[in-house]
């Protein structure tokens, strides 16, 4: 099909120019990066803007951070803030940053947002039973103090989007730190689990099936009746290894971009994990106990030294043949 471009004289691009830009509707947007393909009319002409912060250098952040002109606080969970913010041109409009604060941000939290090189490992059973299990017994409790104080009822109660009150089967649907509520396709919640006795999806057994569905069925009826999405746009899956190992589901909207933990890899369907639980031997470790999980781990991660001694690195020992060199 062809498709030629009209002729016309030549079109100049001036800041006064786009002020007659009359928006027809928005093309798509990139709930990662924030920008958005918008169509409309420039001059009676068809035009489509594509809309995009530029990448922050280094400096300009600081400065930035520096020189706000405003800031709203929507979720208080110290160590963990996330705002709104306006830059010094735009105080009186909508923000235009959402700045997300850690403080006071520890040593694992540095490391944690640091780039470093990541490998392949491959936990087995065994590997789980003598690396793994012993790092989640040491794992700070003071590092889930934002969870606890979720369930408390003391941190973002006024964010609790629904609550089911039981020790063994309870658990809370709330906003996740990184949504700010503002565009549907970027929708993340996260339901954060009451009992503390699963560490982790390994923990799981035949006897959470029910709790599972009864988190999937919570999550689709209260974002249909808050935000007016249907459950056949939301994407709950759990991760491997997650950060806080106390069980909780992510729930995200499918037109979100992908965040590195939404990865094959570290991302495990619930419905996945529901099936394999079904198909569990009736009593005894269940599959998820006994399976091997192969994903990649960085470097700086507490586990990354125990993995690598106990061999569950993925060693890159493929011999190249002359012919494929
Ligand atoms: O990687 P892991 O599966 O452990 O993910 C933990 C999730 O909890 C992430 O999606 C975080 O964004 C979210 N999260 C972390 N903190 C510290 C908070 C918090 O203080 N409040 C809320 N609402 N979500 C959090």
């Amino acid at each position: 099909m062809s498709d030629p471009l009209p002729s016309v004289g030549p079109v100049v691009i001036t800041a006064e120019g786009l002020s007659s830009f009359t928006p027809t509707r928005k093309l798509s947007e990139s709930t990662l990066t924030g920008s958005i393909y918008v169509l409309g009319t420039l001059n009676d002409l068809p035009a489509i803007i594509h809309i995009q912060k530029t990448v922050l250098e280094s400096g300009n952040a600081a400065k930035l951070i520096n020189t706000l002109e405003k800031l709203e606080v929507f979720l208080e969970n110290q160590p963990y803030f996330s705002t709104h913010a306006w830059s010094p041109s735009t105080p009186d409009r909508s923000p235009d940053l959402q700045i997300k604060i850690i403080c006071p941000a520890t040593e694992i939290h540095i490391k944690k947002y640091s780039a470093q090189e990541r490998y392949m490992v491959c936990e087995t059973k065994e590997i789980y039973e003598t690396v793994v299990q012993d790092y989640i017994n040491g794992f700070d409790e003071s590092r889930l103090a934002w969870v606890y104080a979720i369930l408390d009822g003391k941190k973002e109660a006024d964010r609790i989007l629904y609550r089911k009150q039981d020790e063994q089967d309870g658990f809370v649907i709330l906003p996740d730190l990184k949504w700010d509520q503002t565009s549907m396709n970027a929708l993340y919640l996260t339901v954060l689990v009451q009992t503390q006795s699963i560490r982790s999806l390994r923990d799981l057994t035949k006897a959470h099936i029910p709790l599972l569905n009864s988190i999937k069925q919570a999550v689709f009826d209260t974002v249909k009746q808050k935000f007016g999405v249907g459950q056949n746009k939301l994407r709950l899956f759990v991760h491997y290894q997650p950060s806080y190992y106390h069980f909780h589901v992510h729930v995200v909207h499918i037109q979100s971009e992908s965040f590195a933990g939404m990865l094959v890899g570290q991302a495990h369907m619930l419905d996945d994990l529901i099936s394999l639980l079904e198909l569990s031997p009736p009593s005894g470790p269940s599959i998820l106990a006994q399976k091997t999980y192969t994903y990649p781990l960085g470097v700086e991660h507490g586990l990354f030294k125990g993995m690598k001694e106990a061999g569950a690195l993925i060693i890159d020992d493929v011999e190249v043949s002359k012919e494929a060199a």
